[in-house]
């Protein structure tokens, strides 16, 4: 199998605990954190270990600087009309994700996942299953009182004074260990919101230290590192074929290799899973693919705001990972969550962040380009133009007319929320194989067209990734 996010963290876990030998190819490298190692990056003074393979860093916003390539955490993938920020490494997105793990509701999972799955059999077991891994939790009052936060209370205050429920969502965060920070027995890392780069508390539950921790103890699974899947064909005799390059942590070839295998699990995310397969349909590595590979595709209603108060300051360190949002869901005028995300300033410049989902139409697609041997998203700031306008109108009702709001993706359109290209219903079954290639499974986020309910995606993924395996163990021969 191909990744090692939600998608590729569940389905290994999933192969492992079945006892099916599974080799799982992984672009990047391991990223092991314990109490007060180093491990990853920080915000406001990145280096090499911050993006990768690019001689500078992709976040918007980072400190100019040039360095020598490395495959480090953040990939930024560039398409037309919106990049795509996405994790590398072992755990994939959930090293850099903020954590927010939230499920949507009945009408919303109906509004935007694909027809034919069942939303009862999510809310009673593939959803549940998720949290029981992850382990999400509210903020406990006792860290939210702290200094550190204001900048989360401030925007608890903005959204009761405007007649709204402030929510603490759900964070796959061992709680300890911020008041280990607070208690200054560990460097700051949470608590100074410092974690866009990866969290070096070793408080965060991620996929590295979860799924794929459970599948490598099966004994049944091995994750190679350094190996970067090009392409993907299928061999006359429908067995698969994947051609990997392992390379250094300079991104430097150092071996081709070509493996063959009766059955692929693809689980290198929106962006990866789609390149690939839309990469083999234009060169005809796979015959007959689904003509919609790559389409469907959308940023899950993503725009990122900077709020500069006027009233209170946040600070300028600000305690995170998000965790006070509203989810103004009943909204006549459709589904909005709105949360904050917690910047770490140099200066106190009386700015946050604030972030909004929606749901829209998922008319972004990936298009082969032979001169550069990839497939290149297309997408247009016009699909997307009425969740924006709504997730802008509604954040300044709660912030009042006196603060500033910025739109920071009209000055660089980016997403952390790439959804759709192998979408259920045009390119995928409801168990996530690929419509008439035996053998071959989407796993990831590509699955879901464009929105994942207004809600951050991550742990959706991961139950569809759970629901999908249920059905492939029981049925396939693998
Ligand atoms: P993903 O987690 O991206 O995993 C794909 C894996 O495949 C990665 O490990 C890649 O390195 C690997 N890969 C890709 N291409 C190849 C290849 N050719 N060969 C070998 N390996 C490959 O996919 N979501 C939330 O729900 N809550 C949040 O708070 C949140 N915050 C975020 C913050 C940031 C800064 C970012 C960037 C994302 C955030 N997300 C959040 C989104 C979340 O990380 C994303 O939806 C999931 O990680 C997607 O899961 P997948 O399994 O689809």
């Amino acid at each position: 199998m191909i990744g090692t996010g939600f998608g590729g963290g569940v389905t290994a876990a999933r192969l492992g605990r079945a006892g099916i030998d599974t080799l799982v190819l992984e672009r990047g490298i391991r990223w092991t954190v314990g109490p007060g190692t180093d491990t990853f990056p920080h915000y406001t003074h990145p280096d090499r270990r911050a993006a990768w393979l690019s001689p500078e860093p992709v976040f918007t916003g980072s400190p100019p600087t040039r360095w020598k390539p490395f495959t480090g955490i953040l990939d930024r993938v560039r398409g037309q009309g919106i990049d795509i920020l996405c994790g590398a490494g072992v755990g994939g997105g959930s090293l850099v994700y903020g954590g927010t793990t939230i499920q949507p509701n009945e009408r919303l999972f109906t509004m935007s996942m694909p027809s034919g799955l069942d939303f009862d059999a999510f809310d009673r077991e593939y959803y549940p299953r998720v949290a029981r891994v992850l382990k999400p939790s509210g903020i406990p009052d006792d860290i939210l009182n702290t200094p550190q936060y204001k900048g989360s209370r401030i925007w608890a205050d903005a959204i009761r004074a405007a007649g709204m429920q402030p929510w603490r969502v759900p964070l796959p965060v061992d709680w300890d260990y911020v008041r280990k920070e607070l208690r200054g027995e560990l460097p700051p890392s949470f608590s100074n919101g410092d974690i866009l780069y990866g969290a070096n508390s070793p408080g965060k539950n991620t996929v590295d230290k979860t799924y794929i921790a459970e599948a490598e103890n099966s004994g049944h699974v091995e994750v190679a590192i350094l190996h970067a899947v090009r392409d993907i064909a299928r061999t006359a005799d429908g067995a698969w074929r994947v051609f990997v390059d392992e390379i250094t942590t300079d991104g430097d070839v150092r071996t081709r290799k070509e493996i063959t295998t009766d059955a692929l699990f693809l689980g290198a995310g929106s962006a990866g899973t789609s390149r690939l397969l839309v990469k083999a349909h234009a060169k005809g590595l796979i015959p007959d693919l689904p003509e919609d590979v790559g389409t469907r595709w959308g940023n899950n209603g993503d725009r990122i705001f900077s709020w500069t108060t006027s009233g209170e300051s946040p600070g300028a360190e600000q305690g995170g990972p998000a965790s006070v949002a509203v989810a103004d869901w009943d909204n006549p005028q459709g589904p909005i969550t709105l949360i904050n995300g917690n910047v770490p300033f140099p200066v106190d410049i009386r700015t946050t962040s604030l972030i909004g989902f929606g749901i829209g139409t998922p008319a972004g697609r990936f298009v082969y380009d032979n001169d550069i041997d990839d497939a290149v998203l297309h997408w247009s700031q016009g699909d997307d133009a009425a969740v924006t306008a709504a997730i802008q109108a509604r954040l300044q009702n709660i912030v009042g007319a006196g603060s500033v709001l910025l739109d920071t993706n009209t000055l660089d359109t980016t997403t952390y929320h790439p959804l759709g290209g192998a979408a259920i219903g045009s390119v995928c079954d409801t168990a996530g194989r690929v419509l008439g290639q035996k053998g071959l499974y989407v796993m990831d986020g590509a699955l879901i067209p464009g929105y994942s309910g207004a809600c951050n995606p991550s742990m959706t993924i991961a139950a569809l990734a759970e629901h999908n395996m249920d059905t492939i163990l029981k049925e396939d021969t693998i």
